[in-house]
């Protein structure tokens, strides 16, 4: 569903850094997108599902070199979901957004920090190629306040997967008049498998990291006899929420969690991960064994294991309304004075003027993809520019730098009669979940947050709070209705341009091209003044938008390093010199893209340090 972006206007405070003592790391890995073997749809990263695992300390430095090896067809951008991309908007991954598409055949590298800190995930932000084209990003931060093992096997990634229609099928079936559904998904998937086993030592505390890379699915997932403390959502330290059986994930969600195993040394359990909020056939849900290293087979026939217990849909909303999150530190608090502005956003299904096609649209409009496929410039390098003629006008909200901003999205009833529930991601910001409630959301109303420490998260759930699939009393009579809103709060801390979208593979894609769309002029806000006046002031936010200047990107953000050491009155003994040198002597040569899969193995981890001391 829809785009809306965020534009903001002004410089933020450079504030990136939680301590000028850290090392700063560069890594460097290597993506390469292709069709999977014998396919010509499903797209792999580095040949395999999930992707690699990226891992980086806080504020490392992270190198991503991409390159499409696609049909000459299909384009591509990565978007690293959860890093806020802070001082570097244009290494969010958005086509035409942040970046021109990546073309078959052509590499991008991404340069941007390691911030913040936790559990992420990378996915092809270009049609539903994410189905499969995804994988792992875990920033460690050395304060975490646990001191629990991994498990060795890593994150656990959910996803669904279609075995047909095949996905350029479902992407032109989407957008067609008459529009047709890609249908619900085949399987479940736990790491790409559909028999994942998790192999653990008996009687001791595990963290697992558990990302939800569907892009349709709404999941729960539980372990059988094995309650989870919740610890850490979409990379926020969390008030630890103990004895959690099951927990719900949606789209682009993230959880850590802390399990312990049992004494008994023959303890093969049952993993389970079922659909939740659609209409779906149970056989897509999906089982994985959680295997004691004490045993050494696993038995064939698995019936008499039991279950784990998942929540149904009541429990969980009743959980999500009653019992929210709490954030664990007080410098994370929502600031509770009056916002400077709320925005709201009324969220709909709507038929094509044909009257056959369908897109999702907020306020009546979405991005029109026709007009951005001919642009030559991405629209975020327009905005640096001060050009504004290829803006689309009502899809994008400006706001202002440091202001306090509340977003209310309201969910209806779709044609078909039934109100789905929605997981909305904002690109660039993490926000609080301010309230949330049943029906029509009333601006009238004098609303108290719903807790008082909501916690920053990046990826919200807008529940179906009536006409849902399980409900008796939905008819396509009730389309439109209102069934469900939620209040988001954020500060606008970092300039750029943000999708706020559902993250929905399907959702975005049909909101991404609605030819029936007509721009009106009700821009709200407009700067008298032209944009780039703030941002071609600064020489440290010149816009470096292709593969050959991430060096410049790099250099920047080591001047920024060093600038904050100043202001901090620290003492700066290396200044990235050498890394800027090596930098410029490998400008040309793929030398330094070299792919390494884990930190441990980056040479260049002692040697090439942005280090402030
Ligand atoms: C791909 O196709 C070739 C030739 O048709 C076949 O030999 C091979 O087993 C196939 N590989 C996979 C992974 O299906
Ligand atoms: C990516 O592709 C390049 C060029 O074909 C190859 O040299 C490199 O080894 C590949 N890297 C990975 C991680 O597959
Ligand atoms: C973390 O746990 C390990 C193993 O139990 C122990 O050796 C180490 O000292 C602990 N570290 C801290 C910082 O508590
Ligand atoms: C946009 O949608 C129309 C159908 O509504 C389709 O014919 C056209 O190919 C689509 N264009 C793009 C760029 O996706
Ligand atoms: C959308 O358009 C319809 C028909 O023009 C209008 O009745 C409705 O008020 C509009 N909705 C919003 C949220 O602007
Ligand atoms: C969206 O439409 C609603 C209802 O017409 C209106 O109150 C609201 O101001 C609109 N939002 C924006 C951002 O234009
Ligand atoms: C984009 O370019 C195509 C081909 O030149 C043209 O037919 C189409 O009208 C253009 N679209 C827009 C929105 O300018
Ligand atoms: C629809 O049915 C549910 C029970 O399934 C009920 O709680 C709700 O009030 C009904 N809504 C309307 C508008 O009738
Ligand atoms: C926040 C900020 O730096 N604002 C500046 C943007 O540019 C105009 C014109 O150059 C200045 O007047 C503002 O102070």
């Amino acid at each position: 569903m829809i785009y809306i972006f965020l534009r903001l206007i002004f410089l933020s405070i450079f504030s990136l850094i939680n301590s000028v003592s850290n090392n700063n790391y560069r890594l460097v890995y290597n993506l390469n997108v292709s069709y999977a073997q014998n396919s010509s749809s499903i797209v792999l990263i580095n040949n395999q599902i999930p992707g690699p695992l990226i891992e980086a300390e806080l504020n490392d430095i992270l190198i991503i070199r991409v390159t499409n090896y696609l049909p000459a067809s299909e384009k591509l951008s990565i978007h690293f979901h959860g890093m806020l991309v802070q001082q570097t908007p244009h290494m969010d991954g958005v086509s035409y957004i942040t970046q021109m598409p990546i073309e078959s055949q052509h590499s991008f590298t991404y340069v941007f920090r390691a911030y913040p800190s936790g559990t992420h995930f990378y996915h092809s932000h270009a049609g539903l190629q994410s189905v499969t084209a995804f994988g792992p990003l875990i920033v460690h931060d050395r304060r975490k306040p646990w001191n629990i093992s991994e498990v060795s096997s890593g994150p656990l990634l959910f996803s669904d997967l279609w075995f047909e229609p095949d996905r350029l099928t479902q992407e032109y079936n989407l957008l067609a008049s008459p529009f047709i559904w890609q249908g619900e998904p085949t399987y479940l998937l736990i790491n790409g498998k559909r028999d994942f086993v998790l192999t653990v030592d008996p009687n001791k505390k595990y963290l697992l990291r558990l990302i939800c890379a569907t892009t349709l699915s709404t999941v729960v997932f539980g372990i059988d006899k094995h309650p989870m403390t919740i610890v850490e959502v979409d990379g926020t330290l969390i008030k630890p929420k103990e004895n959690i059986q099951s927990i719900e994930l949606s789209s682009g969600q993230r959880y850590a969690v802390i399990i312990q195993t049992n004494k008994q040394s023959n303890g093969i359990y049952l993993m389970q991960l079922a659909i939740r909020w659609r209409t779906s056939i149970n056989s897509a849900s999906c089982t994985g064994i959680l295997r004691y290293s004490t045993i050494s087979e696993i038995p064939t026939d698995l019936s008499s294991f039991s279950f784990p217990l998942l929540s149904n849909e009541e429990d969980i909303r009743l959980f999500s309304f009653t019992d929210p999150y709490e954030t664990l530190f007080e410098n994370n608090q929502m600031p509770r004075r009056s916002v400077d502005k709320e925005i709201f956003m009324y969220s709909t299904q709507s038929r094509t003027s044909d009257g056959l096609g369908m897109r999702w649209m907020i306020n009546n409009s979405s991005l029109d993809k026709l007009h951005l496929i001919n642009l030559t410039q991405p629209l975020l390098l327009d905005v640096y520019n001060g050009i504004e003629d290829n803006l689309p006008t009502n899809v994008i909200y400006s706001i202002k730098q440091n202001q306090l901003i509340d977003i209310v999205l309201q969910n209806t009833v779709a044609a078909n009669g039934v109100c789905e529930t929605h997981p909305f991601h904002l690109h660039g910001h993490k926000f609080w979940i301010h309230s949330q409630g049943s029906g029509m959301y009333n601006p009238l109303e004098k609303l108290n947050p719903d807790t008082n420490n909501p916690i920053l998260r990046d990826t919200l759930t807008l529940y179906a709070t009536s006409y849902s699939y399980l409900t008796p009393n939905r008819t396509s009579t009730n389309y439109l209705k209102p069934c469900g809103w939620i209040k988001l709060r954020l500060i606008a801390n970092n300039p750029g341009l943000w999708l706020l979208h559902c993250h929905i593979g399907s959702h975005l894609f049909m909101g991404n091209n609605n030819t029936g769309n007509q721009f009106s002029t009700n821009r709200e806000n407009v700067p008298s003044r032209r944009i780039s006046d703030n941002f071609s002031s600064s020489r440290s936010y010149a816009p470096e938008y292709h593969a050959q200047n991430v060096y410049a990107t790099q250099r920047r953000i080591c001047e920024q390093l060093r600038e904050e050491a100043r202001r901090e009155r620290t003492k700066v003994s290396i200044v990235c010199k050498d890394l800027v040198r090596y930098i410029t002597d490998h400008q040309s040569s793929d030398a330094l893209v070299t792919g390494f899969q884990s930190p441990k193995d980056n040479p260049f981890r002692d040697k090439q340090q942005c280090s402030l001391l």
